[in-house]
């Protein structure tokens, strides 16, 4: 949240809303190591919202990945590590290049495939080489492009029982409510493509989300589908932004920020943006942040316009 009014720029709303979601992925479900970026035998993570992209850079600097303080400060930055949209091969942890909608659905169908095929061609029944799933997070967005619904009939097709998409149902957009525009019955559609789907009905409650994760993961016979209804933004002072569609593009005002942190349980001011401040969560540290090597200060910001805050992407 503060990298974002730092940069005065990118999509906070969302990111708050599916930190629990982040949270309970990262903690109890994917398999990594934030030391080997590339170990092959890692479970992939396509952010098919790369909107969203503060959600990934704060999960990878709190798992330990070579991604720091300073990088997330760098956030939406001329030549940081962290842009407004993530990239593959510039930031650790990053398995795809995301920001065009839908694509990063057809990434993880890619990838799935991939590892279907390679399983089918190495494991043996007494030796598994092969044998890591793939999730996506896909937000309206995604799923109104038509890319996602080629590449997911294909998925149902093939039944990859190793693809788990997360659909983040928050019923907002950039443009306002999807109902001006979007009335799928998402669920019924993916259904109809062969996909197994499971349904979180509030996206803050971590037991549901750990059970949603675990069922989908026991389903081996066709790829699976949480859908999780979530409030974009966390705004306690500006109800219109919680749940608003100002909330999806626009950082907060200072005042708002101020407000927000204390409620979720965060330091309020100076600790904010300072390693030690202590998350209220217990996540997992497992890099060797000492180790990491040091890089040449970023350049200096280039200047920006107060742009209007409607309709950045
Ligand atoms: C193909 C494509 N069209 C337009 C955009 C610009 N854009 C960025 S986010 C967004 C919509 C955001 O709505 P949603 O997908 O529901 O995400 P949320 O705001 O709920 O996080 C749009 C249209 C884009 N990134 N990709
Ligand atoms: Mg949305």
């Amino acid at each position: 949240m503060d990298a974002v009014q730092q940069a005065d720029s990118g999509h906070p709303g969302t990111a708050m809303a599916l930190a629990p979601v982040a949270y309970v992925l990262w903690q109890r479900h994917l398999r990594y190591n934030p030391a080997s970026p590339d170990w092959f035998g890692r479970d992939r993570f396509v952010l098919s919202a790369g909107h969203a992209c503060m959600l990934l850079y704060a999960a990878l600097y709190l798992t330990g990945y070579d991604l720091s303080l300073d990088d997330i400060k760098q956030f939406r930055q001329w030549g940081s590590r962290t842009p407004g949209h993530s990239e593959h091969g510039l930031t650790p942890g990053v398995e795809a290049t995301t920001g065009p909608l839908g694509q990063g659905v057809g990434n993880a169908v890619g990838m799935a495939l991939a590892e279907a095929h390679l399983a089918q061609l190495f494991n043996r029944p007494s030796h598994t080489i092969v044998a890591h799933h793939t999730y996506f997070l896909a937000s309206d967005g995604d799923l109104m492009e038509g890319v996602s619904h080629e590449a997911c009939s294909l998925a149902g097709h093939l039944k990859l029982g190793r693809l788990i998409g997360i659909y983040d149902d928050n019923r907002i957009t950039i443009d306002g409510k999807t109902d001006l525009t979007f009335s799928d019955d998402t669920a019924k559609r993916f259904e109809s493509y062969g996909w197994h789907v499971e349904r979180v009905a509030d996206g803050n409650d971590l037991g549901a989300l750990d059970a949603a994760l675990a069922a989908a993961r026991r389903v081996a016979d066709r790829p699976s589908l949480i859908i999780v209804r979530t409030h974009i933004a966390l705004c306690p002072s500006k109800p219109w932004r919680t749940g608003g569609s100002p909330a999806s593009a626009a950082p907060g005002s200072k005042p708002s920020g101020r407000r927000i942190t204390p409620r979720i349980g965060r330091p309020t001011r100076s600790s904010r943006l300072s390693a030690s401040a202590g998350s209220p969560v217990a996540w997992p540290r497992a890099g060797t942040r000492d180790s990491r090597r040091s890089r040449p200060p970023p350049p200096p910001p280039t200047p920006r316009r107060r742009a209007s805050r409607r309709g950045r992407c």
